[in-house]
């Protein structure tokens, strides 16, 4: 090594030795929450419920998230603003009331990037607003009620920009799913009924909507849950926007679907369901779809014979059912007698990588599952269509605060998603429905890893450097840390990688311009590449 580079890092070293100090007060705080943006500290005991509904649209350069906070005047919706290229956030717009918790946003896009919100109910109608002005959450139309007694909300938006929203209806036995669409232009109408229980009383049915490429094929898979014994996984599609629907084989359901006429994925044996009385035995929630029009659908099993939770990748085999492919096995890290479920989320993005969000507990000693305050949240990354995995806790083991409820940004017609966002609840679940909770509400970009992104909000920027400043030296460090080579340690080696993609961020755009303070370490990190660059052309 050249005397110059010996100084070089020497110098690189004392500089960020320095800037780590100055910033500890800074970093005190930062050091207690998870990773991400803290885009709420008001958020509501189901801040960013239900998975189903999607909560985040990205249009342009500009990312819009939506989520449930509370006060003590009640429940509202509320959503920000993230603009990519100068990485600042808008202040928070409120959308309107909520009924209770359960009356968290779905949010879509149409082709001319007006944004278009269904929330507010627990059995009663929905509300429906539409931006007054494209790619802006400022400012909204008038609140339009559609449906009777909904709940849970799913938007998607058609080619000619016909909205379809769907939901859980309870004015009639056995409660149903509807779906009511509003073509551009027009009111809604509707409903259709497209999903229904087997028997009368309480029912949950965790539908979601995925577009195939054609960009006319509607993807559905639910959950039943019922009153009666039926717990099970279905699946449905419709070539024709909604008004008919079949198996994935083609083969004809009569409306509404109900567990003995879609595909059923998963079905829980009546004897293995008493061990658990909370409704967890089965979850899903989520699907996507890839380009060539194949469906994934995730889902969670918890059983007295399969504990700890199992969750499950499915997708249709060559011989008419679904092969399943059980994702446990690629969390790295899951301690034992912990599960891997749903609530969580699917993606599958526009360069055609597969992203699963799952959270993970400690089904050992906490078997309610909901809310319970071992969660955490992990991600998955497929780069080869699902056959194989990489993981990465998206939270810190915290065993007092439940990181849960994420809810995984997805295209609903007109928003490809390109390096898809989360956000998700940190704080408890509360004991009813009205709880005022102070629940922390976070975005986190699922970039792909970019070197020198340690917070991994998909910028290599001043947040990263104290990061690295604040870890410097370490020897037990990780890619959080700041440890982007990986060999442990964070050092000169991991400073030059930041500095060398300093402004990167996953849209490829440029960061906002460094601070004063920043200059320093911009300095020594330019000396450190020059260094590099001299080693090269010397040797
Ligand atoms: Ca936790
Ligand atoms: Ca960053
Ligand atoms: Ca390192």
């Amino acid at each position: 090594m050249s005397v110059a580079r010996v100084a070089i890092s020497a110098l690189g070293s004392a500089c960020l030795g320095l800037m780590a100090f100055y910033w500890t007060a800074c970093e005190a705080r930062a050091a207690d929450v998870p990773d991400g943006f803290l885009v709420s500290e008001y958020g509501s005991g189901r801040a960013t419920g239900y998975a189903e509904a999607n909560k985040i649209i990205t249009w342009g350069d500009t990312t819009h998230v939506a989520w449930l906070d509370c006060t003590a005047s009640g429940f509202e919706v509320k959503m920000r603003s993230f603009d990519r290229t100068s990485g600042h956030w808008s202040p928070i717009y409120t959308i309107s009331a909520a009924e209770d918790n359960h009356g968290g946003p779905a949010l879509s896009v149409d082709s001319e990037g007006y944004l278009h919100v269904a929330y507010y109910p627990h059995h009663d109608a929905f509300r429906y607003r539409k931006s007054l002005y494209p790619n802006d959450a400022s400012a909204w139309e008038d609140e339009v009620l559609v449906g009777q007694a909904c709940t849970y909300p799913t938007l998607v938006c058609g080619p000619d920009d016909t909205l379809y929203l769907t939901g859980r209806e309870s004015n009639v036995s056995p409660w149903v799913v509807n779906l009511y669409t509003k073509p551009a232009g027009s009111s809604w109408s509707g409903p259709t009924s497209i999903l229904q229980a087997d028997v009368g009383g309480y029912a949950h049915f965790m539908e979601a909507l995925a577009w195939g490429p054609d960009h006319q094929t509607l993807h559905l898979s639910c959950r039943f849950y019922d009153a009666g014994s039926c717990h099970a996984v279905g699946y449905m599609k419709s070539t024709d926007f909604g008004q008919t629907w079949t198996r994935y084989d083609g083969t004809p359901i009569t409306l509404p679907g109900t567990a003995d006429t879609l595909d059923v994925i998963e079905m829980i044996d009546a004897a293995d369901r008493s061990y658990f009385t909370n409704g967890m035995t089965l979850r899903s929630g989520a699907i996507a779809v890839d380009d060539s029009g194949v469906p994934y659908v995730l889902y969670n099993t918890l059983t007295g014979l399969s504990r700890p939770r199992q969750a499950w990748l499915a997708t249709p085999d060559a011989g008419g059912g679904w092969q399943k492919q059980l994702l446990n096995d690629w969390v790295d890290g899951l301690p034992a007698g912990w599960g891997a479920g749903v609530y969580g989320g699917l993606t599958i993005d526009d360069r055609g990588r597969m992203h699963a969000v799952l959270q993970i507990a400690d089904d050992t000693n906490e078997p309610n599952m909901f809310g319970t305050p071992s969660s955490e949240l992990v991600w998955l990354e497929s780069l080869d269509g699902g056959t194989s995995w990489t993981s990465r806790l998206l939270t810190d083991f915290d065993p007092v605060t439940p990181r849960w409820l994420p809810s995984i940004e997805r295209p609903t017609g007109h928003n490809p998603v390109n390096v898809p966002g989360l956000i998700y609840t940190s704080g408890e679940k509360g004991d009813g429905l009205h709880d005022i909770l102070e629940d922390d509400v976070f975005w986190v970009a699922l970039s792909p890893m970019i070197p020198g992104d340690a917070t991994r909000d998909g910028m290599v920027n001043e947040d990263d450097a104290r990061r690295l400043a604040a870890n410097w030296g370490s020897t037990s460090a990780t890619w959080d840390m700041g440890d982007f080579d990986e060999d442990g340690t964070v050092g000169p080696a991991d400073a030059a990688i930041l500095a060398g993609n300093w402004s990167s961020s996953a849209g490829g755009a440029e960061a906002s311009v460094p601070e004063p303070a920043v200059g320093l370490l911009w300095s020594v990190a330019v000396m450190l590449l020059a260094s590099r660059r001299h080693i090269r052309q010397g040797s």
